[in-house]
């Protein structure tokens, strides 16, 4: 018999009371039509009610957001079988009696998914999106384009998906006395505009918003395996099998650039989110410091050096994104080119999302050292591909996103926490369910739940007793707490493993 004691992510208050509630079904007792909308007497966004007796259950919500999050709460309090699909008719159901006042401490609580190095096929991005609503996670930012693929029909430019949405191999199959940069299997998929329309839909009405990345002017050597043209040198390249940084990087050139905005105005189409990331991120200046043609370019636009390109790149295309309506977020190498409405990604560390906050900007935080969820979950040889800083799932429940060195005046600035799941190493649902889960459980409660009043102890018994069991019936492959499981091995697979922060 479940309590509020089993709910995740942890609400503001609750008031357990006597008795349980009998109801019909699973499907009317998580239908948002039943909850009645009052903005007036609850004006937190996202903000919602319960009160459960013995006669029934009423709900009160500030917003359809609010219904939809009251929803996942009443289908936690039914108990693990409310998530498996098969069990919607059995019954009887109930609930423990009470009263709940919940609402989310930020509003973007988000979850990076690269399907750019490794493909995510259009089904488990929509069952992703079904777990991000489980947990209250709100923002799905899609990463849809990279040096290893680009993942996003574009109707104007069919080579990008023809040619760049696949590659002769990848980084993750590969063995200690092969080749060291790829493993010779082919790999590859996009989305056509139908299927982004579709997982736009399903977002919607989980009151998630699918926030589209165009990663440019550097990781872009997918899109030059497409269009030459859009390089530095103009020379065929293929699509990137390594991972890394690629050194072709697009050109700054005026075809390029409006290359780019028409990409944009598809991507503007298609995705309804207000803000699109043009990316920005790790822009090696190799390939324009060697091109006259790119040093005169420089010049003609007055800037002091070719590295000023970069973030003049970035800057004219958020000026055109600015013309549909719609605001630009950044990685944090950026910031700087950045209108002051665009949104910052600060991901190498607090400091840059400080500086940005105290320069104006919102920021989301999503430091490397803290919510990258492909890095490794523990030391243990066994942990399949150990890269990055190890991250377990008590390190990430510790996790604060308002960083300690950002004065109170801005803390306003935060606009929540996201976090990545990179997929160099992350090739099939499978290996992403076990990243993922259960660490996105703590980052839900990270950013959903009031900062007093977290315990530790107390949330990886609950996660345990409780939340284990509603990802068993979700069909989630989560890390098992005990450690890794050795069918998720990949025995001579070496990582890239950082010193620990
Ligand atoms: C850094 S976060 C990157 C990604 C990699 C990731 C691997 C960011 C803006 N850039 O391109 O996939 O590290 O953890």
């Amino acid at each position: 018999m479940t309590s509020f004691d089993a709910l995740l992510p942890r609400p503001v208050r609750v008031r357990p009371g006597p008795g349980r509630c009998t109801v019909a079904s699973v499907v009317t007792a998580t239908d948002p039509a039943s909850v009645a909308l009052d903005p007036a007497r609850l004006p937190h966004p996202g903000a919602y009610r319960l009160s459960i007796t013995p006669d029934g259950v009423r709900g009160v919500a500030a917003d359809a957001a609010g219904a939809f999050h009251a929803c996942q709460t009443v289908r936690q309090l039914l108990g693990p079988d409310a998530f498996r699909a098969a069990d919607i008719h059995r019954g009887p159901w109930t609930l423990p009696c009470g009263e709940i006042e919940d609402h989310p401490r930020f509003g973007w609580r988000g979850v990076l998914l690269d399907v750019a190095r490794h493909f995510l096929p259009k089904a488990a991005v929509l069952r992703f999106l079904d777990l991000m609503a489980a947990h209250k996670l709100n923002v799905l930012h899609l990463h849809l384009t990279d040096d290893q693929g680009w993942r996003v029909e574009v109707p104007a430019y069919p080579r990008l998906t023809e040619v760049g949405a696949w590659r002769a191999g990848s980084w993750t199959g590969r063995r200690p006395d092969g080749d060291p940069t790829h493993d010779g299997r082919p790999h590859g998929g996009f989305y056509s505009t139908d299927d982004l329309r579709e997982i736009v839909a399903h977002a919607r009405a989980r009151h998630v918003t699918v926030v589209p990345e165009i990663d440019v002017p550097g990781h872009s050597q997918a899109a030059i395996a497409a269009y030459p043209e859009l390089g530095v040198t103009g020379d065929p390249v293929p699509v990137w099998h390594a991972w890394g940084v690629s050194e072709h990087v697009l050109t700054p050139s005026e075809s390029t650039v409006d290359f780019y905005r028409t990409v944009l105005d598809h991507v503007a189409d298609v995705f309804d989110s207000p803000v699109v990331c043009l990316g920005g991120d790790e822009v090696p200046t190799t390939q324009w410091h060697a091109s006259p043609a790119v040093q005169q370019r420089a010049a003609d636009l007055g800037l002091d050096s070719v590295d000023a390109l970069h973030g003049w790149f970035v800057g004219a295309l958020a000026g055109h994104l600015a013309t549909r309506g719609r605001r630009a977020l950044g990685w944090d190498e950026v910031a700087g080119a950045l209108p002051p409405d665009a949104i910052v990604a600060s991901w190498r560390g607090e400091a840059a999302g400080v500086a940005a906050a105290l320069a104006g900007h919102d920021v989301v935080m999503c430091p490397e050292q803290h919510v990258y969820l492909d890095h490794r979950q523990s030391d243990d040889p066994d942990e399949p591909i150990p890269v990055g800083y190890r991250r377990t799932l008590a390190d990430v429940y510790g996790y604060e996103p308002i960083p300690a060195a950002l004065p109170a005046t801005a803390h306003d600035r935060v606009l929540g926490a996201q976090a990545q799941l990179w997929s160099e190493h992350l090739d099939s649902p499978r290996g992403l369910d076990y990243a993922a889960f259960p660490r996105l459980a703590a980052f839900a409660e990270v950013v959903w739940s009031p900062r007093a009043g977290r315990d530790p102890a107390e949330f990886l018994d609950r996660v345990a007793t409780h939340h284990l069991p509603r990802l068993d019936a979700l069909g989630v492959e989560y890390r098992p707490l005990s450690g890794p499981h050795p069918w998720q091995r990949r025995p001579g697979v070496p990582g890239r493993v950082r010193a620990d922060r």
